[in-house]
């Protein structure tokens, strides 16, 4: 609602910016806060709420009317006068509120369906200031957002069956309960939740289920599954499987199709069958069913990571007992992507490090935004000197245990420049380099863009490299062999964004980057410190792409990264 009713003001009035970046800012906050907000004011009411970023006392009245009707009078006065689903339409990439309320005014759309037909019927490109090119691409920001087809992200989708589990597990109604599906595979989407339990009451499991706050509705309800529909919109599986051949349902059910189509041909091959009550021979004796991995030793295999089955190629790697050992979360020393109140971030380089350190980081890199990126912020060089000097006072002075490697967030020019001057990046431990502006580029400008940058030679890391924010924006269009190349000749290291809707380079795209060779950095692009909890996606991510710990810069000790950036 505070989304749209930014939508709605500037709309109205352009100038009050003040007022639209508030809202926009309250907005972003209960986005990405990790707490339940009604939560927060009933434990401790409207001071708990002014607590969050950007919250002053008029929003958190909204916030509470909100709670205690279900309505919001200001955003109804709006919506009266906009009647317009801004959430959706502004969805596709090129629409803004202004733009959306252009078509309402002109051709009387208020939702992503007449904007469909009217694009269907080639009304767009006759209006003023539309034409032919914005018709086209508002056609593909449609199609864009219909591919997503639905899926959720899996930084939204996993707290919720964290939290279904949760309650599963204090219910005291079954003996085991696991995540399956693609949820378990840490997949950046997903379809719906699967969850499997071991039960001796599974008809009590069923009405506990169907009966949790998360469930708005149950679909299907019989002995061993229950299907619902849970409040933030995904359905959800529940499957009662027997203990005696959980290990074969495990397999069988975290998947991937792909991967178990492949393990069930190379049970065929050995004289066996495999399906997800266990592993028989022909004449229907159980060779393996309890435990997964004994099914996977029975087939000659190892067992890969949940991550990895993709059949990828995995399958092949198992038999010949050549899995690699992926990095782990607990593995990373250090975060090299890190915004403060220097630019756009929420808290202070101190808050930032302190949070680092209490994650048990050793290394956190400080990488506000350059100039460029007028809408974060971003630094000019006058005051990135007073940004740099902070910095190096944090580490002369404070004691602190975790050091803090001075960067910047610098902007990829049009051009292929870094936006910030040659005196200023010698100065910084190393340059994260990232593109904000001109995405419209073509493929052939865009990868000399980046190239001409690369080989530069002053930029380290290309962060967030394709620019994408899934089932939102895509990505830029980049040559990715010839930038994957390039990032090669000049040690360039690729960036994988822990932040869910991000996680960029994906997990094709790293499996691609790491046959160049390349290395990588798993960062959370924090702008507070919360984010920091993120930075786990980040490196799911990076196993689905196959990486291990030597592939991934920021698990070396500080030292030998330092070592690293000077070579
Ligand atoms: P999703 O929900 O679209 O994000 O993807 P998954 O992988 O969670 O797929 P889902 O929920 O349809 O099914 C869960 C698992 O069950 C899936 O990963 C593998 C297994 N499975 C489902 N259908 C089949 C099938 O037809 N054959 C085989 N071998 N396995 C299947
Ligand atoms: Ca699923
Ligand atoms: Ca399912
Ligand atoms: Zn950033």
């Amino acid at each position: 609602m505070f989304y749209e009713i930014a939508d709605m003001l500037e709309i109205e009035d352009e100038k009050r910016i003040f007022e639209i970046r508030a809202y926009r800012k309250a907005a972003l906050s209960l986005e990405t806060m990790q707490e339940d907000v009604e939560e927060v004011f009933r434990k401790n009411g409207i001071e708990g709420l002014r607590e969050i970023s950007g919250v002053g006392e008029g929003l958190a009245k909204k916030i509470i009317e909100y709670i205690e009707t279900g309505r919001m009078k200001k955003y109804e006065e709006y919506k009266k006068k906009y009647p317009i689903d801004f959430a959706g339409l502004t969805q596709i990439q090129t629409l803004g509120a202004r733009k959306a309320f252009r078509l309402y005014k002109s051709l009387g759309i208020r939702n992503v369906d007449d904007l469909k037909k009217a694009i269907a019927d080639h009304r767009i490109m006759e209006l003023e200031g539309f034409g032919q090119k914005s018709e086209a691409e508002l056609r593909k920001g449609l199609e864009l957002i219909e591919s997503g087809g639905g899926r959720m992200l899996l930084g939204t989708a996993l707290p919720e069956a964290e939290a279904i589990i949760g309650k599963l597990k204090g219910s005291g109604l079954a003996s085991r309960v696991e995540l399956a599906g693609s949820c378990r595979r840490r997949r950046e989407t997903v379809g719906d939740l699967d969850i499997l339990v071991t039960s001796e009451v599974p008809g009590k499991v069923m009405d506990f289920v169907a009966g949790l706050g998360e469930v708005e509705s149950v679909t299907l309800k019989g002995p061993t599954k229950t299907t619902v529909r849970l409040k933030i919109g995904l359905s959800c599986d529940i499957r009662v499987l027997e203990r005696k051949s959980f290990g074969a349902g495990m397999q069988y059910f975290i998947g991937s199709k792909d991967h178990n189509v492949k393990v069930r041909q190379i049970a065929i091959k050995r004289g066996y069958k495999l399906n997800e009550y266990g592993l028989f021979d022909m004449e229907d004796r159980i060779i393996a069913a309890e435990d997964e991995e004994t099914i996977y030793e029975k087939l000659g295999m190892q067992m890969p990571e949940p991550e990895m089955r993709e059949n990828r190629g995995e399958i092949e790697l198992a038999l010949e007992h050549r899995l690699p050992r992926l990095v782990q979360l607990s593995d990373i020393r250090g975060d090299l992507h890190v915004h403060t109140l220097h630019s756009d971030g929420n808290n202070t380089l101190e808050e930032m490090v302190g949070e680092a350190g209490r994650r048990g980081l050793e290394y956190v890199g400080i990488t506000d935004h350059s100039k460029s990126e007028y809408v974060a912020r971003g630094m000019d060089e006058a005051r990135f000197q007073k940004y740099s000097k902070e910095i190096d006072d944090f580490n002369e002075k404070s004691g602190s245990k975790v050091k803090v490697l001075k960067s910047a967030e610098t902007d990829i020019l049009k051009d292929g420049s870094l936006d910030f001057s040659n005196k200023a990046l010698d100065e910084m431990d190393y340059v994260l380099a990232s593109i904000h502006t001109s995405l419209n580029m073509s493929k052939d400008e865009m990868t000399k863009r980046v190239i001409k940058c690369m080989e530069s030679g002053r930029m380290n890391i290309f962060a967030h490299p394709t620019d994408r924010l899934i089932n939102e924006r895509a990505p830029i269009q980049l040559d990715l062999d010839k930038v994957f190349e390039a990032a090669r000749e000049n040690n360039v290291v690729m960036e994988i964004d822990s932040f869910p809707n991000r996680l960029d380079l994906n997990d094709e795209n790293i499996f691609r980057a790491r046959k160049y060779g390349l290395k990588f950095s798993v960062d959370t692009d924090s702008h507070r410190t919360g984010h920091m909890d993120l930075l786990k996606y980040g490196v799911w991510t990076a196993k689905r792409g196959w990486l291990t710990r030597e592939d991934v810069i920021n698990t070396m000790p500080l030292v030998k990264l330092r070592r690293f950036f000077k070579g």
